[in-house]
């Protein structure tokens, strides 16, 4: 187990079962093999992916940091003072800083991430430039059960589950509607959820942005190789493998994939693997969704939505979600 990550090992009885390798090997025995999305996210994955963020192909973080900078106030004031705002994979926060700085007299900031080391600079940083405002970080995966801190427990805390950037993208209908209902409960009945999504749009928009010219998405994808080889002990052998990012126009998303380039054999927890030629490893969904999409998933979450901030050019929005009044 490398110390950067802090998921723990045992199944604790949540709705992904087994330990990280019961579940690498259960995603690889499926067609197409697949792999989490998580294992991206080591410290250099989380570095590479920083740097994406600012390639000039990624649309997403730019445009939904404008919707924030010129919304936020809007935010702060349909949200409400005295907030706990609770924030699963919080990564470093740029977008969160403007909310911070928006929102009135808010309670708390608990960011919740996978990486020790990203969570404990994101900590370290919130705490210098908001000296009266309690960071409380909580190290851990968020698609597993986590324990929130006991100030965000207060009967009284109005809780805010932030979660923007359409990570909700990387989830597949089911276990995306699972998430959002976790996150209701979080909020509780006077809470909220804030969520980021991306919308449909262009077809060569949302290709060239996850086939940045720099390689930075690639590296990134590749890089999820090098983290299993070194958590699981497994010997993936990542010159083996292309990056390959497409659009799935019936599925409404991006898929990642890694390619086989050769014919060739891995071995995982003991238990050997073969893919052929130009057989593909899928490692990430990015769902996009149109606002009818967002309605319809938070419904079936038990939620409703109150408010929606979009750019100009309908690329991305954010969303203010409650728990639906029952009928
Ligand atoms: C963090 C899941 C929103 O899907 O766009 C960026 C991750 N993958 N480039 C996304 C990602 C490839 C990103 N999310």
């Amino acid at each position: 187990m490398n110390a950067s990550s802090c998921a723990r090992e045992r199944d604790r009885g949540d709705r992904l079962p087994g330990t990280r390798m019961e579940r690498v090997l259960a995603g690889l025995r499926e067609w197409p093999k697949r792999i989490e999305p998580i294992w991206f996210y080591d410290p250099r994955g989380s570095a590479l992916f920083e740097r994406i963020c600012t390639a000039p192909e990624y649309y997403l973080t730019r445009t939904e940091v404008s919707i924030t900078r010129a919304d936020a106030p809007e935010m702060a004031a349909a949200l409400g003072p005295r907030v706990v705002l609770i924030e699963p994979g919080s990564g470093a926060g740029l977008k969160t800083r403007l909310l911070l700085e928006a929102l009135h007299a808010p309670r708390a900031y608990v960011p919740v991430d996978i990486s020790r080391e990203q969570l404990m600079a994101t900590t370290r940083r919130l705490r210098d430039d908001f000296p009266l405002l309690p960071v409380l970080p909580v190290c851990a995966d968020f698609t597993e059960a986590f324990a929130l801190p006991k100030v965000a427990l207060h009967e009284e805390a109005r809780r805010v589950v932030y979660f923007p950037g359409s990570t909700l993208g990387n989830f597949r209908r089911s276990a995306a509607i699972d998430l959002l209902r976790r996150m209701r409960a979080i909020a509780g009945t006077g809470g909220a959820v804030l969520l980021g999504v991306d919308r449909v749009k262009n077809e060569a928009i949302l290709e060239r942005a996850y086939n940045d010219s720099e390689g930075l998405t690639a590296a990134f994808n590749l890089n999820a190789l090098l983290h299993l080889n070194r958590e699981l002990g497994t010997d993936f052998e990542p010159a083996a493998f292309a990056h390959r990012a497409t659009w799935v126009p019936d599925q409404s998303r991006i898929e990642m994939h890694l390619v086989a380039n050769r014919r060739l054999g891995f071995v995982v927890g003991g238990e050997r693997f073969e893919m052929a030629r130009g057989e593909h490893l899928l490692t990430e969904y990015s769902q996009k969704y149109t606002l009818r999409d967002v309605a319809d998933l938070a419904r079936s979450a038990g939620l409703d939505v109150r408010r929606t901030w979009s750019d100009p050019q309908d690329w991305f929005s954010v969303l203010l979600l409650e728990p639906a009044v029952p009928e």
